[in-house]
């Protein structure tokens, strides 16, 4: 249990007391502030918490899911409902699907030189947001370890020229470049382990006293301290969640036309290939292979589409 939560039996990580003012039984609608395994937090109105579990089968309900709950009393609930979505942000692998965050308009991937960055996760990370029409916006932290920041700054230029913005900064010294950015979405703060996502929502809201721990310099990983996602309003038409470091970044749920058009770069060669079902990795005529050999299109984006459409066609067929 939590510190100071009297309602809550799980590690539900929302230190608030509730009022006591429920009404047993009765349908409200309500938001999704806090994901924590099979339980789940629901802000309704007037700020209330209720901590909540899904009746049903109602498959994977994530932060940020707009919800129907049926007051249990003593500050508890059941999600009856989940309204549909405007976007859902999650990885899948052959055994299994992981939502990330619920409604949201933006992705703030964040990277840092410390511990060391893997750009495959990045680049999976914005697949998985261009197929779902949420804004990617990198944040390369921790740029006070100036020395090894230069390089990892290099590796980002080329997702500035692809059109993502990238904010270098220092969460333990100045978050402000990120405040006009956050201004109007709903953001969900993503990436490996120890990159410093927690540490920016703390900066962001002062309130939220998200856990955050040292990396282990000797495996140069975090050691995924955030265990949940978690809801934070910024202020009346913005919010953003914190959420748990990932290793990797499955994307089995995309077919492959979402794959291609998922790089933003090679939309504008689209239907000029010689054939129509062109998988644009070796056929002749394949114009986006031509964009690449006269370096238009960067070959490691090209190499990292086709091992995705490797990984696509080569999914196992009962992996759903
Ligand atoms: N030098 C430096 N260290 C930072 C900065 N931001 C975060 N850190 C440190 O990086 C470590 C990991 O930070 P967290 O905020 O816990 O990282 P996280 O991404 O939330 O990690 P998970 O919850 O495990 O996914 C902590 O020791 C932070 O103090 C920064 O701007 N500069
Ligand atoms: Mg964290
Ligand atoms: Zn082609």
């Amino acid at each position: 249990m939590s510190a100071d939560c009297k309602a809550c039996l799980w590690v539900c990580q929302v230190n608030y007391i509730i009022p006591k003012n429920n009404t047993n039984g009765e349908p409200c609608a309500g938001l999704v502030v806090s994901a924590h395994g099979r339980h789940y937090v629901v802000e309704v109105a007037g700020g209330e918490l209720l901590h909540c579990f899904a009746r049903g089968k109602k498959g994977k309900i994530a932060c940020g899911d707009e919800v129907v709950v049926e007051r249990s009393g003593d500050q508890q609930g059941a999600i009856a409902e989940v309204q549909p979505r405007t976007s859902l942000l999650y990885r899948s692998d052959r055994y299994r699907q992981k939502v990330i965050a619920a409604n949201i308009t933006q992705a703030v991937v964040v990277v840092a030189a410390r511990p060391a960055f893997h750009e495959d996760l990045l680049l999976r990370c914005l697949v998985a947001c261009e197929q779902q029409n949420i804004k990617g916006l990198i944040v390369l932290n921790k740029t006070d370890l100036v020395d090894d920041t230069a390089t990892t700054a290099r590796q980002l230029a080329l997702y500035q020229t692809l059109g993502y913005t990238v904010i270098p900064l220092s969460a333990k010294q100045d978050v402000t470049p990120l405040l006009a950015p956050l201004n109007g979405h709903r953001s969900v703060v993503v990436g490996q382990s120890g990159m410093g996502k927690s540490t920016i929502v703390n900066a962001l809201v002062p309130d939220a006293k998200a856990r955050t721990a040292e990396f282990s310099s000797k495996l140069d990983a975090g050691k995924h301290t955030t265990t949940g996602a978690r809801l934070y309003h910024l202020n009346t038409s913005s919010s953003i969640i914190d959420s748990p470091g990932m290793q990797t970044f499955g994307l089995f749920q995309l077919s492959h036309s979402d794959l291609v058009s998922s790089f933003p770069e090679f939309r504008s060669f689209f239907g000029q290939c010689r054939f129509d079902d062109c998988r644009h990795t070796v056929e002749p005529g394949c114009e986006i292979i031509a964009a690449v050999e006269r370096k238009e299109i960067d070959e490691r984006r090209w190499n990292a589409y086709r091992t995705l459409t490797n990984e696509l066609e080569t999914r196992p067929p009962d992996w759903a």
